[in-house]
């Protein structure tokens, strides 16, 4: 069924649409969401409610609501690039009347009334391929915000999970002409403070005996150099791609807890995330510690991955 269908049959019933994401929004995340925004007004005449934390950086797309200010009683949420109902970025979606999920992460969660969950290369994908199938009208906004979740959560299309398929529709995406070198360069702009991290990263890499790389970023580093949850992530750029190494993983602290990102060149780790209470794709996943003393428990974990 196409997604749109969905949509289309529910949005004259809707008090009111709402679009959320997921915690420590990414740029699919935000992508998927304007991405939506712009199809639904420019195809529908409707003005959905954009949802979740605010990200400077992904700004330019336009304006969105904080989490706990939606009264979703009458509210039709479409909850997209999120794997859990925990993840979401306002959890008080699940009072909505009706609840649309648009994912591509493995499915451990089908919690809304429709479960759209394909497995391709970003939430994005997801919801261009549907918008192309439909046939419809695809603004270069919509298609500006798509393109940016398609290269964010693709490593700028280089990342397995890339078909023929995915640069088909960032071919159809880039037709629409929108400033794409313009895009990309907001994309890859860094400030100095995150200049001054990744050095920091870089010296302060940890190697195991049998090729996991990992770091730990505590929160007088984070405090150091004033890093959001996202710009944190960036570590992993730093260990990517390391002779010898196929299996990378970052810790750092937040609110208390300690958030890890697994990654690994081809190596299906997804099950070590979820050893540790995370989830997420097969190589590229998540989980929360309590403690910074099951560190080495989790780095041992992925050795035997090895
Ligand atoms: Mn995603």
């Amino acid at each position: 069924m196409n997604l749109f269908d969905i949509i289309e049959e529910q949005l004259p019933k809707a008090g009111k649409v709402v679009i959320i994401g997921h915690i420590q929004p990414d740029g699919d995340c935000i992508g998927s969401s304007f991405g939506l925004y712009h199809l639904i007004r420019d195809n529908y005449n409707v003005e959905a409610t954009v949802v979740n934390q605010p990200i400077s950086r992904f700004s330019f797309l336009g304006t969105w609501n904080a989490p706990g200010t939606v009264d979703y009683s009458d509210a039709f949420a479409i909850q997209v690039d999120n794997s859990t109902r925990e993840r979401s970025a306002d959890p008080g979606f699940m009072a909505s009347r009706a609840v649309l999920k648009i994912d591509h992460h493995i499915v451990v969660d089908s919690y809304g009334m429709w479960n759209v969950e394909e497995q391709l290369s970003s939430c994005c994908q997801i919801i261009a391929h549907h918008a192309v199938e439909k046939g419809l009208k695809i603004s270069q906004q919509a298609a500006q915000a798509l393109y940016m979740g398609m290269v964010t959560d693709t490593g700028r299309f280089a990342y397995s999970g890339v078909d023929s398929e995915t640069l088909r529709i960032a071919s159809i995406l880039l037709s629409t002409g929108f400033d794409m070198p313009q895009l990309i360069s907001r994309l890859n702009r860094r400030s100095t403070n995150l200049l001054e991290y990744t050095i920091y990263c870089y010296k302060n890499l940890c190697f195991s005996q049998k090729g996991v790389i990992w770091l730990y970023v505590k929160q007088d580093v984070i405090d150091r150099y004033s890093l959001t949850p996202d710009m944190v992530s960036c570590a992993l750029e730093t260990m990517r791609d390391v002779e010898g190494h196929p299996i990378f993983v970052l810790f750092a602290d937040l609110n208390g807890r300690i958030r890890v990102e697994f990654r690994s060149d081809r190596i299906r780790i997804v099950e070590a995330a979820v050893k540790f209470g995370g989830g997420g794709h097969e190589c590229a996943c998540g989980a929360r510690l309590d403690s910074p003393d099951q560190i080495p428990l989790v780095v041992a974990e992925l050795e035997k991955y090895l």
